[in-house]
């Protein structure tokens, strides 16, 4: 099936969310390599966050992190992303860089420990409602590395205390978002390791709070589309932290490590409603582009996760429900493949220009001069970064 207006239309309302972080350095535990020309502050990731939606028109929004986004004047960077075309989306907290959580944050065995996390928190809800967002995503590095360390269940409890503190104080329109991760940097257990398990503290919490799907969060040989599928039919898909990964959570480039894996996730996604505009479900980039280039990286990304839905939205879904009801196995299968195949590319690259932007915003962004002008611009000063 070709890809029609009606799928066109469909895909001119996909409002993709990129990270701050994606523009400043990043790196492993081996090397955090610097690249001229990155942010020095906030402001600066946000004026290339909108030169990505200037040449793609399909990120509207950015997500922050505090405090690697804390600025004194919040009005004045959320007026500046409105003077550039984009806005502020979710915030999302930090409880794994400070010295007192070596031992865990909301789950941490001291009270005091856990009373600051909650702070932390409370100090992002206040940055929402500066910013106008809606969005509290949290993501806990808690977790232990040696077998008796700590309670398992006491650490289960303390995290349900804390997240019942932090919920209350959110505002009617806003939303809890809560991250899982199997492991890293704990290496023995994480307290949230699985969506049962957010999907668990979500349903103590309230109607606001959803779960967050990171795709590069999941034990190696985890079927993704079929959590999303179970997330989107229990109306507790809140957000993607879209990346790829080989190994582990490699955070690279969404759908460069295993399209497939992509296309099969979006097709869920559609089935399941998670298009629609009341369905809640943010579809947010969480990606370190350690090598390649910071803004190219985050349009291949934003183009990746457009053409895969333009293929998505191509299947023909009657032919297929079709073929499943009369238990046609290969003849199911290969209505996917075929529309996995599809190459929509082409039809895309008209289309833009159809409604104002560049057929190839790849190349539009390197012919721009922009990359030039900030190596040119933004000397001195401390280059943005994760500040582990
Ligand atoms: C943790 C994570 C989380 C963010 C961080 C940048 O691995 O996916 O979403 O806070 O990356
Ligand atoms: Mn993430």
């Amino acid at each position: 099936m070709e890809l029609t207006d009606e799928h066109l239309d469909t895909l001119a309302g996909l409002a993709i969310e990129v990270p701050s972080w994606a523009y400043g350095n990043s790196g492993t535990r081996f090397k955090v390599f610097a690249t001229p020309g990155v942010p020095r502050d906030p402001f600066e990731k946000i004026d290339d966050a909108a030169c990505v939606h200037a040449l793609t028109g399909l990120a509207p929004s950015v997500a922050l992190h505090i405090p690697w986004d804390q600025v004194d004047d919040v009005d004045a960077l959320t007026r500046h992303a409105a003077e550039r075309g984009v806005r502020i989306g979710t915030i999302n907290s930090n409880t794994f860089q400070d010295d007192i959580y070596k031992l865990g944050s909301l789950c941490h065995p001291d009270a005091g420990v856990r009373k600051a996390a909650v702070e932390h928190h409370l100090a992002c809800i206040d940055v929402m409602t500066a910013t106008g967002s809606s969005d509290l995503k949290i993501w806990l590095a808690d977790g232990t590395n040696y077998p008796g360390q700590d309670d398992l269940r006491a650490r289960q409890d303390r995290l349900a205390e804390g997240l019942a503190t932090i919920y209350a104080a959110l505002a009617p329109h806003q939303r809890l978002v809560l991250e899982y991760k199997f492991f890293e940097p704990a290496f023995y257990h994480t307290d949230i390791p699985d969506w049962g398990t957010s999907l668990t503290h979500c349903l103590a919490l309230g109607e606001r709070a959803r779960v967050c799907l990171d795709t590069g969060h999941h034990a190696p040989g985890t079927n993704i589309e079929f959590i999303v599928m179970q997330l989107l039919r229990l109306g507790r898909l809140g957000s993607f932290d879209f990346n790829s990964r080989f190994y582990a959570d490699d955070d690279l480039i969404v759908g460069a490590a295993d399209p497939f894996q992509l296309f099969r996730i979006l097709a869920e996604v559609v089935r399941g409603g998670g298009l629609e505009a009341d369905s809640g479900v943010v579809f947010m980039l969480d990606q370190c582009h350690n090598i390649e280039g910071k803004i190219p990286g985050q349009i291949r990304s934003v183009l990746n996760v457009v053409e895969m839905l333009a293929r998505v939205l191509c299947l023909d879904t009657a032919a297929l429900a079709e073929a499943q009801r009369r238990g046609d196995v290969l003849g199911a299968n290969q209505i996917l493949m075929d529309t996995f195949y599809t190459d929509v590319r082409p039809r895309l690259a008209q289309w833009r220009p159809e409604r104002g932007l560049p057929a190839d915003p790849m190349a539009a962004f390197l012919a721009s001069g922009y990359q030039e002008r900030i190596e040119r611009e933004r000397v001195g000063g401390v280059q943005a970064g994760w500040g582990a």
